[in-house]
């Protein structure tokens, strides 16, 4: 079975050949640009061709962690093919050199067209794959082939030897070479990688201008939080959340590295005065304090893509002001430097009633890198894919029936105004409970309209109302408390919010997409 031990020794060489070649157009990246990562650009490929359907499983089962997921599964992906090309140059020459030329071209190629790219970018992947594909000849032309079967004796010829036979030792040395070739292939993939690393973050020079902000104080500075705003109850998400614990959902694979001595942001489109704002402009501008409760359209019933902060930016409606929407504009598309874009309502970002913010703070530091360092947008009441883009660069004025946010095309509603929701944050499922009083509680919310009520069901009784917290006003979750008198047994509880307009969170059960789920939250509990 030595045949096949062969086989595997091509494909090593075809996973090193690869490897290696990955590596150094890492390399070449941290030089072009960090994002023009050829596995990078084809994750984000991946990542935009998502049907929602995925994008839910994959939010659900995975939570913020869906990014690692999906670029392991891509590492299992290539992998495999190299290996296969390793196999295939052993057994069809060129094949092998072949599939990896192609699989580099169609690198090349979605680097150098994505949204952000430059043609530049296809050259990682083009100098790492001809590396690659050279390396890989070298690697199979030395896999130990096995002896060939003990030969028929031949008779000895006058004046010649016979063949000599090949000593064992010579096979050894045969794996040795291929070993050592492989090896050292392997360390300099290695060493590429930490230098292209080392590159990296040398060019972290973004963090240390971060660092070095004093953001402006606020003209307009935010209600204090009342005492009340938490009711102190263990295991209810706190009012305000920490930069730290906030959620997180983007498309990009790598966090954009903005300088704020290069971004700026252009409002153009159907307005009359198209202008540009750099960053030193925007400090100058009198800055509004804001707790915003920011929400992803992806949250399932009882899920935790929501958190509370306070923001500070510059008033959105304030810009566009300056740049005179036409009368037929009805849309704003934002757009961040990663080409991700949000279509939101221009009547929602005009209402003088509700504070939607360029923000650049966030509970009193710069925006964190991932939450969109130096400037994202900020606008009560819808969910994020509507209107949250993060490291964003452009408010066009726009119109529905002529632009359309990344999300829509790929199923998901072009309106995303937050739906009334309620969770019950403890006690957790699967709590043991002692008969007596059980506190029931959690947040509830529908941003920019508030929260007017929340009940709490055990089983198929009544709805009881439970205790409110405190809140700075309509655009944040609110906290809820209820004093469940518990029987020994299973029960169910439930919970159901009541915005400030009437209306009753449904029963009706209604995945994520197109435009947010729906239902009560409820399980079952065990007392005694
Ligand atoms: N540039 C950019 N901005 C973006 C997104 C994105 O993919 N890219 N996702 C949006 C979505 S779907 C949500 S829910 C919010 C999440 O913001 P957070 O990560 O700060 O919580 O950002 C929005 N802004
Ligand atoms: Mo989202």
């Amino acid at each position: 079975m030595q045949t096949r031990g062969t086989g595997w020794w091509a494909a090593l060489a075809g996973v090193v050949a690869a490897g290696a070649g990955l590596a150094l157009a890492e390399l070449v990246a941290a030089w072009v640009d960090p994002t023009s990562s050829p596995v990078l650009a084809l994750g984000g490929v991946v990542v935009d061709s998502v049907p929602p359907w995925l994008k839910d499983f994959a939010v659900e089962w995975f939570g913020t962690a869906d990014k690692l997921v999906l670029l392991s599964t891509m590492g299992v992906v290539l992998a495999a093919g190299a290996a296969l090309s390793g196999w295939l140059e052993l057994r069809r020459p060129p094949a092998g050199r072949l599939l990896l030329g192609g699989v580099g071209l169609v690198m090349a190629v979605v680097a150098a067209t994505r949204p952000e790219a430059t043609p530049l970018w296809a050259l990682p992947a083009v100098i790492g794959v001809g590396v690659a594909v050279v390396l890989l000849r070298l690697l199979v032309a030395r896999v130990p082939v096995p002896a060939p079967p003990p030969a028929t004796p031949v008779p000895a010829v006058a004046g010649a030897g016979a063949a000599p036979e090949e000593p064992p030792s010579d096979r050894g040395a045969t794996r040795r070479t291929f070993l050592v070739w492989t090896g050292a292939t392997a360390v300099g993939g290695v060493l590429a990688l930490a230098a292209s690393r080392t590159l990296a973050a040398g060019s972290r020079a973004v963090q240390v201008v971060r660092e070095a902000i004093n953001l402006p104080a606020p003209a307009t500075p935010a209600p204090a939080v009342p005492a009340g705003a938490d009711l102190g109850v263990d295991g209810v998400h706190p009012y305000v959340t920490a930069n730290e614990d906030f959620y997180r959902i983007d498309t990009a694979l790598r966090v954009p590295q903005v300088d704020p001595g290069s971004w700026s942001l252009r409002v153009t489109g159907l307005v009359d005065e198209p202008f540009e704002i750099s960053w030193d402009e925007l400090l100058e501008l009198p800055m509004t304090e804001h707790h915003v409760t920011l929400c992803c359209v992806s949250n399932e019933v009882g899920g935790d893509l929501i958190d509370n902060a306070l923001w500070l930016g510059y008033p959105i409606r304030e810009l566009l002001a300056r740049a005179g929407p036409q009368a037929d504009a009805d849309m704003v598309l934002s757009s961040s430097v990663d080409g991700w874009t949000a279509g939101t309502p221009l009547e929602v970002l005009t209402d003088p009633d509700r504070d939607a913010l360029l923000a650049i703070g966030m509970n009193g530091e710069p925006l964190p890198e991932e939450h969109g360092f130096p400037a994202r947008l900020v606008v009560p009441g819808l969910y994020g894919y509507v209107s949250a883009t993060k490291w964003v660069t452009e408010l066009k004025v726009t119109r529905f029936a002529d632009d359309e946010g990344y999300w829509t095309p790929r199923g998901w509603s072009a309106l995303g105004p937050v739906k009334v929701h309620s969770r019950i944050d403890v006690p957790r499922p699967g709590t043991p409970l002692e008969p007596g009083t059980v506190v029931v509680a959690g947040v509830a919310w529908a941003q920019h309209t508030g929260i007017s009520g929340v009940e709490v069901r055990i089983d198929d009784g009544e709805w009881q109302s439970a205790e409110l917290a405190e809140t700075v006003g309509p655009d944040t979750w609110r906290q809820w408390r209820y004093a469940w008198d518990a029987t020994a047994g299973d029960h169910t509880v439930a919970v159901r919010a009541t915005d400030a307009d009437g209306q009753v969170q449904t029963a009706d059960e209604a995945p994520p997409a197109p435009d947010g789920a729906t239902g009560w939250h409820a399980f079952d509990l065990t007392v005694g």
